[in-house]
């Protein structure tokens, strides 16, 4: 009889534990957006989320899958939590997918890429930021609201938005390869004023856009009529006019330190009066990297006035005939590559 009630006990017991357990999960939902999204050949990249505004319960959960072959994380900060410099490590540390977030401590994914998923279950309502920590202005919202009030938006309305989102990005491409066109031209006129001797290769352009949730933005990852021909003695010139994505301009081995300026053997990158960085090459055999590259970030209120950095141009003269290929050793894989011809 004891053994009997014990097993009765230890059922009921069970199946309330059962319930328990399944009734939330049935409460719940799984909801699906993108983190990036690119062309086919990889040149034109969405640095968004997409959507960047989602409106859900409390206790349900949402999977982000990448869509590029740019890196980007899923990040949510606690407020007042320092922006980490360090894209690599999460939060830091990088934490696993499917945790909670409920705006007491962080959690990140890890720099991610094409197909890749990952999932934050959000148990408190209340209107949360997603950052990516490797693209500054790419963020969004998540506004979380209590069960029982109703929601402004189903799945099927999310993917159409994102669609949309992701072609109204890639579509601004046509116009920017125009416009890169055009930027290429005037870049010559300047550079002509510096030197008659100097070309100029635009290193990626890009642009901007808002949404009441965020913002996202275009790039074209390409070094644009980035094979040029010139004379031995002439210098080239590399400048980035893409407001969010930097770039390097890299011959020969791509060295660890990515972000600082290198040259070897028997070269040094040095600071021209405006500014800009410039090296020489004298043969085919020489490794040299620009460093990072990148358009000039904007002032914040409340943050102190920065020096002129990073290196927005970089300029290399030319001393020996021969050919020259480089790549941006950030977006390599994207296909982002050129080379310098260099005649008698
Ligand atoms: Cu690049």
């Amino acid at each position: 009889m004891n053994v009997r009630k014990s097993i009765r006990c230890q059922l009921i017991l069970t199946s309330l534990l059962v319930l328990a357990v399944l009734l939330p999960v049935q409460a719940q939902q799984d909801w699906h957006a993108r983190v990036g999204g690119q062309s086919a050949d990889m040149s034109k990249q969405a640095v968004a989320f997409l959507p960047n505004e989602i409106w859900i319960h409390a206790g349900d959960s949402i999977t982000w899958t990448f869509g590029s072959g740019d890196i980007h994380t899923v990040t949510f900060l606690t407020v007042g939590q320092v922006y980490p410099f360090d894209q690599s490590n999460g939060c830091p540390p990088i934490t696993p997918s499917g945790l909670p977030f409920d705006g007491s401590s962080c959690v990140s994914s890890a720099p991610l890429t094409l197909g890749q998923t990952y999932q934050v279950i959000f148990p408190q309502a209340g209107n949360y930021e997603i950052v990516c920590l490797v693209h500054g202005q790419m963020f969004g919202t998540i506004h979380v609201l209590d069960p029982d009030l109703p929601l402004p938006h189903d799945q099927a309305f999310y993917d159409d938005e994102a669609k949309e989102q992701l072609k109204a990005l890639l579509e601004d491409a046509d116009r920017h390869q125009h416009h890169a066109e055009y930027q290429h031209s005037i870049g010559d006129m300047f550079s002509a004023k510096v030197s008659s001797h100097t070309k100029s290769v635009t290193a990626g352009v890009g642009e901007i856009a808002a949404t009441a949730g965020g913002q996202q933005s275009f790039s074209l990852v390409r070094f644009i009529s980035g094979t040029v021909t010139i004379h031995a003695s002439d210098t080239v010139e590399w400048t980035n006019l893409d407001p969010e994505i930097g770039h390097t301009i890299t011959f020969g081995t791509v060295p660890q330190d990515l972000i600082d300026p290198s040259c070897s053997p028997n070269c040094v990158v040095s600071t021209d009066p405006d500014g800009a960085l410039h090296a020489t090459i004298t043969t085919t055999l020489q490794d040299v990297h620009s460093g990072l590259i990148a358009a000039l970030l904007e002032d914040e209120p409340g943050v102190p006035q920065a020096p002129v950095s990073p290196p927005t141009r970089f300029r290399i003269t030319f001393t020996t005939p021969g050919t020259y290929p480089y790549v941006c050793a950030f977006h390599d894989n994207l296909g982002m590559d050129g080379t310098v011809i260099v005649l008698p």
